[in-house]
């Protein structure tokens, strides 16, 4: 059972991941745009992690007994200076999520709500890759700088990136 904060502030996690997918099919949208298909799939894969993290909130709250409520989603931007751009936009974005998810942990220890808390654990996990796995990409862009083979290589490299339903 759901303390009725603790159901707000899930919901309002479920609206972030929503919000997060959006982003990421954003850029991947804009990335197609530039002619930088391996971006494009890499941020596509993206999109699909965050529906599976909204979901898992969805259905978390579901099998809680609580109600899902669905609140609007922000629009995102559209327009990146560039990779390198879209890349600390995108750890930016996850150091927020990060430090959502641990108001969330927060909020379940004080309540005492060991059930959410557990739930909690596999997104303080995801997070750590998520952070890990941009702050790797980044350090790559600007040692490309503006070496365009550089980047037409990393392309090439982040489009083999596939989606496979992270490990429960
Ligand atoms: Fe990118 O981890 Fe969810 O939001």
């Amino acid at each position: 059972m759901l303390s009725d904060k603790m159901l707000d502030m899930l919901n309002t996690q479920l609206n972030k991941e929503l919000y997060s997918a959006y982003l990421y099919l954003s850029m991947s949208a804009y990335s197609t745009y530039i002619g930088l298909k391996g971006f494009a799939n890499w941020f596509m894969v993206q999109y699909q992690e965050e529906m599976f993290h909204a979901m898992k909130i969805y259905d978390y709250i579901n099998a809680q007994g609580g109600q899902v409520k669905l609140k609007a989603i922000d629009q995102p931007p559209g327009e990146f200076e560039s990779p390198l751009d879209m890349f600390e936009k995108t750890l930016a974005h996850e150091q927020f999520i990060t430090r959502s998810i641990n108001e969330l942990v927060e909020l379940a220890i004080a309540e005492k709500d060991h059930a959410t808390s557990i739930f909690l654990q596999w997104f303080v996990t995801e997070q750590i890759e998520e952070e890990a796995n941009d702050n790797e990409i980044i350090a790559r862009l600007k040692l490309i700088g503006k070496d365009g083979n550089g980047l037409i290589m990393l392309d090439r490299e982040l489009a083999t990136r596939v989606f496979t339903p992270p490990k429960e």
